[in-house]
């Protein structure tokens, strides 16, 4: 097994008092990072094989047709992804850039430690060219860690994982990446487009019930993090299309009235029906991410897309060397 190398020094972790606000605001929410832990990394694999999550099956399509067109335009001579998840994705990317490289490393960057070794064991018998490096890290966090490299660098962000960001943070992040970017590096992004509701809803509303385990999982791992007296019996997953704001609203909703301990002893009160906010996931328009993509210095080099047009790729270089 490859080292897992972690570039955090976050001890929000172990900071018991940062979930206070969250819980006590009037409009309750829980970290979407908390989503991610050995379980949590192993029921998102299981929700990517749905029937109904056409995201991850569309990207596939996408990166499997371009891989070789994405390789060769951006020049990549070493590949990071953030938020790799498993990496299963990733495969024909890492493919293509071995035929451009005699040897080639990949950096899998990730807050789940699960997703790292899934990562690893999905890449390790690729080839001896192959140079695994797995970072454990919070990409809205440590980005401003990540070591120099001579090499072309193509960054990736897969999976529509912009989309749980909201406007600022989602701005933020790329302005970041734009920061970090050298002349001749790039940025690969995945995004999941606006589309007919119906559809975009039962992607998060499978009827094995398996997104619904995912979002319930939160509470065991904020009850672990924050010793939490969560009952995951008390809630309902309960995911709503927005039309107006276009994303999924992904909520724990309470079945009863109950109350909550806090680290600081205090007790918060849940009403029945009271919703607790896990996480938001965007769909967008091209005219959205074009503004996005101005306010952070990015600019577009070429974009990639399904018949459907569900998901599209998005080939980017910093504005700063222009
Ligand atoms: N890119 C993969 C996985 C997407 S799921 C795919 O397209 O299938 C989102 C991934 O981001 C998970 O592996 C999760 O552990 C990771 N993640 C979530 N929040 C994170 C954070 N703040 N910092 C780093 N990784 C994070
Ligand atoms: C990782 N992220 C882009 C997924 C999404 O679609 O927002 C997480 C997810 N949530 C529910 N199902 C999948």
């Amino acid at each position: 097994m490859s080292k897992i190398v972690s570039i955090s020094s976050d001890k929000i972790f172990i900071k018991k008092e940062n979930i206070i606000p969250f819980l006590k605001n009037k409009n309750k929410s829980l970290p979407t990072k908390y989503l991610y832990d050995e379980i949590g990394s192993k029921l998102f694999e299981e929700i990517c094989a749905t029937k109904e999550y056409y995201l991850t099956r569309t990207e596939k399509e996408i990166l499997d047709k371009n891989a070789s067109d994405i390789i060769k335009t951006s020049k990549a001579q070493e590949l990071f992804e953030l938020g790799s998840g498993s990496s299963k994705k990733t495969k024909p990317l890492i493919f293509e850039a071995l035929n451009e490289n005699d040897l080639l490393t990949y950096f899998s960057f990730d807050i789940s430690t699960k997703a790292l070794k899934m990562s690893y064991n999905e890449l390790k018998k690729i080839s001896k060219k192959l140079n695994i490096k797995l970072l454990k890290g919070d990409f809205n966090n440590d980005l401003n860690k990540l070591s120099y490299s001579k090499k072309n660098r193509l960054f990736l962000f897969l999976g529509s994982t912009i989309g749980n960001f909201n406007n600022n943070l989602a701005e933020k992040f790329l302005k970041n990446i734009s920061s970090i970017m050298k002349e001749n590096d790039s940025f690969l992004l995945g995004v999941d487009k606006i589309k007919d509701k119906k559809i975009i809803h039962s992607a998060y509303n499978d009827k094995e019930g398996i997104t619904m385990k995912f979002n319930k999982n939160i509470l065991n791992v904020v009850n672990k993090e924050y010793s939490l007296n969560f009952n995951e019996d008390n809630f309902l997953h309960n995911a709503q299309y927005n039309s107006k704001k276009s994303q999924i609203e992904m909520y724990l909703e309470s079945t009863t009235n109950q109350s909550i301990t806090l680290p600081n002893n205090e007790n918060v009160k849940i009403t029945v029906g009271e919703k607790i906010l896990t996480e938001i996931s965007r769909k967008f328009s091209d005219n959205t991410l074009n503004i996005l993509f101005n306010k952070a210095s990015l600019s577009l080099v070429k974009s990639y897309t399904d018949n459907k047009k569900y998901f599209s790729l998005y080939l980017l270089k910093s504005k700063k060397y222009f």
